[in-house]
C-alpha cells in the first residue's frame, strides 16, 4: 500500500558531509515539543539535536521528537546528559543517528564514547536493536560502524589542550565547541568572546587540531552571521541557536513592535480586518 511513509537511507547524510569536508548545519531542540521539531525540520536543516542535557525533555518525548525530525526531513541526533554507557545505549536504541557527547576532556573520554557507541567486538554497546533500524537499508548493526555521527564536545581548557588526541581517537567523526562552558572554564564571561580574546584563541586551537587530524570541527553559534563566518574558517558541524531561542527572539521582536501610543479606540479601528 502506498503511503507518505519514510524512505530508507543507505548512509548517514550528516557523516557523509562531514567526511567529505562539507559543512553540515543544524539546530537545537530545547522546547521538548515534537510539533516544534517537525516544523523546524521542514526548514532545511541537515540535522536537529534533541537536547537531553539541558532541557527537561523526557525519554518518550525525545523519541517523538526523533520521529518528528525524521518526518520533517532532517536527521535526528541527540545530546546526551553525560558521557555514560546507559545514556548512550538507550538514546541510540531510541533512534538517534548520532550523538553529541558533553565534556569530553581527554583521549580516554573520547575512547569511552566510541566504545559505548559500537557493538562488540569493537565496543560494548549491547545489541537489542534500535527503532530506527527499520529506516536503514541493510543491516543496522553493521551500518552503525561507519554511520553514527560521533561528535564529542570540547568545552573546557583541558579539552582544548587535548584536542588533537581527542580528535585523533578512532571512531570520532568530529568535535563541537560549547562556547558557554568553554568561557566558564577559561574563567571569563560568556560575553567575552570574539577576535583578540582568549576564548577565540581556544576556538582557533581546536580548529587547527581538527584540520591536523582530518576530523570535523564544530561549534554552537548564536547568529547566522557567526555561523557563516565559521563556515568560511573551515568549521563544519555547526548549530544555529535553538527552537527556544527562535521562539523568544521572534516573539520579543513582535512584542516590541507593538505600538501602544494610540488610544484604545484608534488601535481597535486600525487592527480591524488586518490581524494576519
Ligand atoms: C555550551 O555553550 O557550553 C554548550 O554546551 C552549547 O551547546
Ligand atoms: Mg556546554
Amino acid at each position: 500500500m502506498a503511503g507518505i511513509g519514510i524512505h530508507k537511507i543507505k548512509n548517514n547524510p550528516v557523516v557523509e558531509k562531514l567526511r567529505h569536508g562539507q559543512p553540515s548545519v543544524g539546530s537545537w531542540l530545547s522546547l521538548c515539543s515534537p510539533v516544534a521539531a517537525e516544523t523546524l525540520a521542514q526548514i532545511g536543516w541537515d540535522w536537529l539535536v534533541v537536547d537531553v542535557e539541558h532541557s527537561p525533555v523526557g525519554f518518550e518525548t525525545m523519541v517523538n521528537c526523533f520521529r518528528a525530525v525524521q518526518l520533517g526531513g532532517a536527521v535526528p541526533l541527540a545530546r546526551v546528559p553525560w558521557n555514560e554507557t546507559v545514556w548512550i545505549q538507550r538514546t541510540l536504541d531510541a533512534g538517534a543517528l548520532g550523538l553529541v557527547v558533553p565534556m569530553v576532556n581527554t583521549a580516554e573520554d573520547a575512547h569511552n564514547v566510541v566504545h559505548n557507541m559500537r557493538y562488540a567486538t569493537k565496543g560494548q554497546r549491547s545489541f537489542g536493536g534500535s527503532r530506527v533500524a527499520a529506516y536503514i537499508e541493510g543491516d543496522y548493526r553493521t551500518w552503525t560502524e561507519e554511520n553514527l555521527a560521533v561528535i564529542v564536545m570540547i568545552e573546557t581548557v583541558q579539552a582544548v589542550e587535548n584536542a588533537e588526541a581527542i580528535l585523533a581517537t578512532d571512531g570520532v567523526v568530529g568535535c563541537f565547541i560549547g562556547p558557554n562552558d568553554l568561557a566558564l572554564s577559561l574563567g571569563v564571561s560568556p560575553n567575552a568572546t570574539g577576535p583578540g580574546t582568549v576564548h577565540e584563541e581556544a576556538i582557533q586551537a581546536v580548529l587547527a587540531a581538527a584540520k591536523k587530524t582530518g576530523k570535523a570541527a564544530g561549534k554552537h553559534c548564536f547568529t547566522a552571521a557567526e555561523l557563516s563566518l565559521r563556515i568560511r574558517q573551515g568549521f563544519q558541524f555547526l548549530a544555529l541557536a535553538s527552537d527556544l531561542r527562535f521562539l523568544t527572539k521572534a516573539a520579543r521582536e513582535e512584542f516590541e513592535a507593538i505600538d501602544f501610543s494610540g488610544t484604545a479606540a484608534e488601535n481597535a479601528a486600525e487592527a480591524k480586518g488586518s490581524l494576519y
